[in-house]
């Protein structure tokens, strides 16, 4: 067994700064990395929460190239913005730097000349895939191609998004460059390379023996690399954006995006502590967490340590609880689809609610499998559980200690059975939420501290205050002060979660954090009888229909805009003759009457003046239009169909529709008005 760390070193995913975040990044990673920080300290624990921008790879670069800007422009505008997503959700990092930093360079710079020097990496020519229009080779995601577990055609260099299969660019099914969209020529080239297979002894027993606690989803990744055997990895590439390789004769090459960026965890703790970082990093006594999401296990789990071991001078990582991935209303969130709530736009639509955001992220966390953001939810784990439980519990305890004994917390008299029952809910919520929360299960944690505000609401319904306090005072005083230590309690628990909320909390309380310390959680005399309490205030406020409306409609927007953006038309049929055109015989015609046919949900009955007879047709349109909005109408229509029998009626003739992007029918009409039966040619 180990013993108790001395310090944790907790680190979150480095974000790319190539866009800002949304809340897959907050319910994956820095949600459940902040509960933790914030949970570690409150018990008084030594912490260094670890966070910034990953400013290097081709993600960078690609943007650079969209916006017509530099990448350096790129990384200066969202890190930025990122920093202040996060500093508006209070997610508490000690430090969070960005990997253009100078500290960061030198770092990295240095780490890979040590491995370099010690003869730790493997030099190799190979031929990469090359960009003659563009003259610069295609490293990772600069080349996209077919898929070929999945058959998506977009998939990249290094990996295919929509399978999450990794690849390598060779495997792509016809590889073109994503600058230039030409087809790539071969050319030689040398890299580093971490030999990753000299590892893989050491990996199996480190992860597979020595860390069967990991989480089932980080240990099963872990199995089935190290089963399927490692490969040298290329730590360098040929691009000109990133950390030069700092070797002679390197021009032109720079670190691989993902050998730099963990170094960053390093870099950031310089940064943060420059005189003690090494406490950290290099004693058997500190703990290294990282939280991140379930793409980057491999870098974390295997690629990472095996930098570190080879390096030989850093502690490992104890733990990686990566987390699956967050949908949004049942569709993979999507930045270049535009599929996201992004965390700055949800702060200017729901100003304040920040926390009803961690909350919400936090009880649907998609901790053990992958889990589905929708805005109903959100909708009424607010209305239902925070504003009906919570707050309307902790309201009410508030309002009757003002109302009946001025505002002042009343001695606690005989306890009875109920009384009981719920002090000793008080004094098994810290078990309960430690237990939990050093264990990584967070959803958990935050279900047991909101038991809490159940235990409290039911509470105060069973004892029924306002009705006893007509006969019998002396016993009001006692639920009344049940009620507020409850409530004391849950500003003491919840402030991991909700950090915003546990402030004013403590503050409608009239009680700062040296009362309400975590270590004080369990006591049921929080606060003192006689301890005058503040005004009483709503700690949440509803959410309104029209508010998750407008959000939805949103989503809907982005979703044509984007279905718009991606539509291509099809490609040609065969060729055919004149002849084959001319047998066709398409008439300008008048819909006269139109109804629905009856058991039927698609069909479209219509009686239609061809200008040579008036005549039946049927068309399975029904979801598309509304009969009446037919009549009157002139279409274009075929006219000399072999006539078909359809559900009882005989269909004589085809009317003609356009299929929009997004399946949405439009009649064919002539730009004015026509005689009927023109003929169209
Ligand atoms: N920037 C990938 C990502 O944002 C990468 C993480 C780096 S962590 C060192 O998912
Ligand atoms: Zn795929």
């Amino acid at each position: 067994m180990k013993s108790t760390p001395k310090r944790y070193l907790v680190t979150s995913a480095l974000p790319y700064a190539n866009g800002p975040v949304h809340i897959g990044h907050l319910a994956g990673v820095y949600i459940p990395a902040d509960i933790y920080c914030r949970y570690l300290r409150l018990r008084g624990r030594e912490v260094a929460f670890i966070g910034g921008s990953d400013e290097h790879g081709v993600p960078i670069t690609i943007k650079a190239r969209q916006q017509g800007c530099t990448p350096q422009q790129v990384v200066d505008r969202y890190h930025e913005m990122i920093k202040q997503s996060f500093a508006d959700f209070g997610i508490s990092f000690d430090v969070y730097s960005r990997t253009s930093s100078q500290i960061h360079h030198k770092t990295a710079s240095d780490f890979f000349r040590k491995l370099y020097e010690e003869g730790q990496f493997v030099e190799k020519t190979s031929d990469q895939y090359y960009d003659e229009e563009a003259g610069q080779f295609l490293a990772d995601r600069y080349i996209v191609g077919g898929c070929p577990h999945c058959g998506n055609e977009k998939a990249y260099g290094d990996q295919c998004e929509k399978c999450g299969s990794t690849l390598s660019p060779t495997e792509l099914v016809n590889p073109h460059s994503a600058i230039s969209g030409s087809k790539p020529v071969m050319r030689q080239t040398s890299h580093w390379y971490l030999p990753l297979d000299r590892y893989e002894a050491w990996l199996k027993q480190w992860i597979l023996e020595e860390h069967k606690e990991w989480k089932p989803n980080v240990y099963g990744q872990c199995k089935s690399w190290l089963d399927n055997g490692l490969q040298p990895r290329a730590v360098s590439r040929d691009l000109d954006w990133g950390v030069q390789v700092p070797v002679e004769g390197a021009q032109g090459k720079v670190l691989y995006v993902w050998f730099d960026a963990p170094i960053g965890y390093i870099s950031n703790t310089i940064e943060l502590l420059p005189d003690k970082w090494e406490t950290y990093w290099k004693s058997e006594d500190s703990k290294l967490v990282h939280f991140i999401g379930k793409d980057n296990i491999v870098f974390h789990c295997i690629i990472f340590p095996c930098m570190l071991k080879a390096h030989g001078d850093f502690v490992l990582p104890d733990n990686v609880p990566a987390n699956e991935f967050l949908n949004l209303e049942n569709d993979k969130i999507s930045t270049t689809r535009g599929w996201a709530v992004w965390l700055h736009e949800y702060l200017e639509e729901f100003p304040g609610k920040q926390d009803v955001l961690r909350y919400v992220l936090c009880a649907n966390a998609p901790e053990t499998k992958d889990n589905n953001f929708t805005w109903r939810d959100f909708q009424d784990r607010n209305n239902s559980e925070l504003v009906a439980i919570f707050g309307n519990f902790v309201n009410r305890a508030m309002v009757l200690t003002q109302k009946y004994f001025d505002g002042k917390v009343p001695p606690s008299g005989t306890l009875t059975d109920v009384d009981k029952a719920a002090l000793a809910d008080l004094r098994a919520v810290k078990t309960a939420v430690e237990d939990n929360l050093e264990s990584f299960r967070f959803r958990e944690a935050l279900r047991e501290a909101m038991n809490l505000a159940r235990t409290g609401n039911k509470y105060l319904a069973d004892t029924e205050p306002w009705k006893v306090i007509k006969s019998y005072e002396e016993r009001v005083k006692t639920i009344l002060n049940v009620a507020l230590q409850l409530s004391a309690s849950l500003a003491i628990v919840m402030e991991p979660f909700m950090p915003f909320t546990s402030q004013k909390l403590r503050s409608l309380l009239n009680a700062d954090s040296a009362t309400l310390r975590w270590d004080a959680l369990g006591s049921e005399a929080l606060l003192p009888a006689g301890h005058r309490l503040g005004e009483p205030a709503l700690l949440f406020d509803k959410v309104e229909d029209s508010a998750i409306e407008a959000q939805l409609q949103k989503l809907e927007e982005m979703k044509r805009k984007s279905d718009a953006q991606a539509y291509h038309a099809e490609p040609q049929k065969a060729l055919c003759s004149l002849d084959d055109f001319q047998k066709m015989d398409v008439r300008i015609v008048k819909i006269l009457e139109a109804e629905r046919v009856p058991k039927s949900k698609k069909l479209i009955k219509m009686l239609v003046d061809t200008g040579i007879d008036q005549r039946t047709v049927l068309s399975g349109v029904a979801e598309h239009f509304d009969p009446q909005a037919l009549r009157g109408k002139q279409v274009a229509m075929l006219i000399n169909l072999a006539p078909r029998s359809i559900m009882g009626a005989e269909s004589q003739g085809m009317i003609l529709y356009a299929e929009d992007f997004d399946g949405t029918l439009r009649l064919v009409q002539p730009a004015t008005e026509v005689k009927n039966g023109v003929k169209v040619s």
